[in-house]
């Protein structure tokens, strides 16, 4: 009903709307932190609670009006408070970054020292990068991976002892290895920091048992919620049992700092959107659902490695996979990528741990599969897909790329562009995958 009127009042939009419904419908969305929401997501996101102000929180509002915006975010805040099992949950942040924001407001000063995973090492920019707000407004000691491309315990507790950080992150964008909460939670416990999870990527797979959860270790949680977890763009942040017994004040100066220290009006759509996807997390078949990504992202390592592709930790434990296309030459991640896109496989070109090439060009691919799994595609399918991603990739990568020399750079890239297309071999295979998509409709 909605898309009719738009197409009646915007038809400009409406069919933008529809061709990037047909993207998704005939490729593969593979960018590990992207998914498929539910229609019935989608329908409280497209509400008219986006109408509505409501500056603060439930019973507590600069507005009238606001009796039934009350009980949809009262029952978003019940459904995480099950879910996860956390004391405290505040449901506003607009989105991940302005979450972790809100985390460095409540509990530091500007100055204050930080230590969170360095972001060519798979961790996020608002975890102390330079460029970042966490990065400018406060000192930053950052964390790596090692060769084997896990975190090293050892050399964290080290950076921790030596800066005396006043919060700690764990959480990252392209790491494939489990997380070691209960480990880095010592360390932190150690030098008397504040322990913060970021689970934005493996929300879904801790809300449904596929990964350790965080919450007997961290004193903080954020998460997205438009990514394993399946709901609208968003995001949470949670305070454990742990977090209350540091800092009794903890959930008052988290609420403070996003309202009013850093946000105005809710987003009141996205908070019911919220709360139908965390009323989705909360019944059964989103166990089933997330143990089907695991599975889905070996099966995928596993059928990639077989066809001579090489994997960052040589494999992956949740639901993301960094493969390393050093072998076909340094910083050949966007030819990867523009080679699977031709193929029909939307991919990201990612920095891999000790990056021979640069941000901008770099040497790795990430890819997941909590959108194909989704879609109903199970181990039979990734094997068919990890063969048809080899297969792309070395085409793409079998092109030369200079990337020391900017000005043959640029002529390399030129090339690239104008020749992928004419690859042939591209082309069928787009249309296996496009074959292969009929049979696994969005939800
Ligand atoms: N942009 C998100 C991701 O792709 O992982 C992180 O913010």
């Amino acid at each position: 009903m909605i898309n009719k009127k738009l197409e009646n009042t915007d038809p400009t939009i409406a069919e933008l709307i529809e061709k990037e419904g047909n993207r998704q419908q005939n490729g593969l969305e593979m960018i590990p932190s992207e998914n498929h929401s539910s229609p019935a997501v989608r329908q409280a996101l497209g509400s008219i609670l986006t109408d509505k102000y409501s500056e603060g929180y439930p019973k507590k509002r600069y507005y009238g009006g606001n009796q039934f915006i009350d009980e949809v975010e009262l029952t978003a805040i019940a459904r995480a408070k099950e879910l996860f099992g956390v004391e405290h949950v505040n449901v506003q942040p607009y989105s991940g970054s302005p979450a972790n924001q809100a985390v460095y407001f409540a509990v530091l000063e500007p100055g204050d020292t930080v230590m969170g995973q360095h972001l060519f090492a798979g961790g996020h920019l608002t975890h102390g990068w330079g460029v970042n707000f966490s990065g400018r407004f406060y000192k930053s000691a950052q964390y790596q991976v090692g060769q084997d491309g896990y975190l090293n315990l050892d050399e964290i507790r080290q950076l921790a002892l030596e800066h005396k950080p006043k919060l700690i992150w764990c959480g990252a964008t392209a790491y494939p290895r489990e997380f070691p909460f209960a480990e880095m939670s010592k360390i932190a416990d150690e030098v008397g920091a504040y322990f913060a999870t970021d689970i934005a990527h493996i929300a879904g797979l801790v809300a449904g048992g596929a990964h350790a959860s965080p919450v007997p270790y961290a004193h903080i949680i954020t998460t997205t919620t438009h990514k394993t977890l399946r709901g609208p763009r968003g995001a949470m942040i949670m305070v454990t049992k742990k977090g209350l017994e540091k800092d009794p004040e903890l959930p008052e100066k988290i609420d403070k700092a996003v309202f009013p220290g850093l946000q105005g009006g809710p987003h009141n759509h996205q908070t019911a959107a919220i709360a139908v996807a965390l009323g989705e997390a909360l019944k059964p078949e989103f166990k089933t659902y997330a143990a089907q990504i695991v599975k889905n992202a070996k099966a995928l390592a596993e059928s990639l490695t077989k066809n001579g592709i090489k994997l960052i930790s040589n494999g992956t434990d949740n639901h993301l996979l960094l493969i390393d296309l050093t072998p076909f030459g340094k910083g050949k991640g966007l030819f990867g990528q523009e080679g699977l896109e031709k193929a029909g496989i939307t991919v990201n070109k990612n920095t891999i741990p000790n990056d021979p090439a640069s941000a901008f060009y770099p040497s790795g691919i990430r890819l997941g599969t909590p959108a194909l799994t989704t879609r109903g595609m199970k181990e039979k399918e990734m094997e068919k897909i990890g063969e048809i991603i080899a297969q792309a990739l070395k085409i793409a990568c079998a092109f030369d790329f200079t990337i020391d020399d900017k000005e043959k750079r640029k002529k390399d890239i030129k090339e690239f562009k104008k020749l992928i297309g004419q690859e042939t071999k591209l082309n069928e295979l787009k249309q296996t995958i496009e074959d292969l998509c009929k049979d696994f409709p969005l939800p």
